[in-house]
């Protein structure tokens, strides 16, 4: 998979040679290419922003640099043979990114993120390339950062983790918090590992018992009780016929 990022601050984007995303790489599942959006401008001062038509707060990145930054990266994957590209726009009022959508992107072979700083990007950029390919605005969560780059952060994590042979076990997203499947839509519950007693603290004597019906049983009521506790929205989502399937296959 192809994943590319044009920001003002490629080093932000360092993280992305480390831990999961780095092993990633090296092993050939993900190229990554991190560009620096100044490349695209022609002025002496390598202006990316200007005030806001209308008035107000703050700055707008210009559409100038941005269109030319992604006819040149376009140009450049499609003749690599990258296949259909995805554009991620980053911005605090898209769409909710969810493990669903962290799937769908698994998917593709193609991802250009382009996160902004300042206000954000004239929105005839936005506009331009929504008819020329596909194109989300999506969001981390109902907060704003100063910019899109830990937000790239965040979904690079979540969609390099979904690709084939990035995590040593392809069992271990099956339960996992959101993933599709028996488990769908509560969280995890607890997790215990040696030694039997720490600091006077005993492990749930189900989970030593060996009985997996049992154990099963457990982590699914786990799971509702840390759901409703946290999640309460998710509760009323949830198929119940989803969670008896879960006892019996576990
Ligand atoms: Cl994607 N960008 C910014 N700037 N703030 C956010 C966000 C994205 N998602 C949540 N808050």
């Amino acid at each position: 998979m192809r994943f590319e990022v044009i920001s003002i601050f490629p080093e932000y984007l360092a993280p992305l040679e480390l831990s999961l995303v780095g092993k990633a790489r090296a092993r050939g599942a993900l190229d990554v290419r991190v560009h620096d959006l100044r490349q695209w401008t022609h002025d002496r001062h390598h202006t990316v922003d200007d005030t806001p038509y209308g008035g107000g707060p703050g700055m707008v990145m210009k559409p100038g640099p941005w269109g030319e930054a992604l006819d040149a990266v376009l140009a450049e994957g499609a003749a690599a043979g990258a296949g259909e590209p995805v554009l991620v726009v980053p911005t605090p009022s898209g769409r909710p990114f969810t493990q669903r959508l962290a799937g769908e992107l698994a998917a593709r072979s193609w991802l250009i993120f382009t996160p902004a700083r300042y206000e954000g990007i004239d929105r005839r950029v936005i506009e331009e390339y929504r008819h020329r390919l596909e194109l989300h605005e999506v969001s981390i969560g109902d907060y704003v950062l100063a910019g899109g780059e830990a937000a790239v952060l965040v979904m690079t994590e979540a969609i390099a983790r979904l690709l084939p042979g990035v995590l040593g076990n392809a069992e271990s997203h099956r339960d996992d918090s959101f993933a599709p499947g028996a488990m769908a839509g509560l969280l995890e519950g607890p997790v215990y590992t040696k030694p039997p007693v720490w600091r006077g603290r005993e492990v749930p004597e189900v989970l030593v018992s060996g009985h997996h019906g049992r154990i099963a049983r457990w982590r699914r009521d786990e799971a509702l009780r840390r759901t409703a506790a946290h999640r309460p929205d998710l509760i009323a989502g949830c198929d119940p016929a989803a969670l008896d399937k879960h006892d019996l296959a576990t």
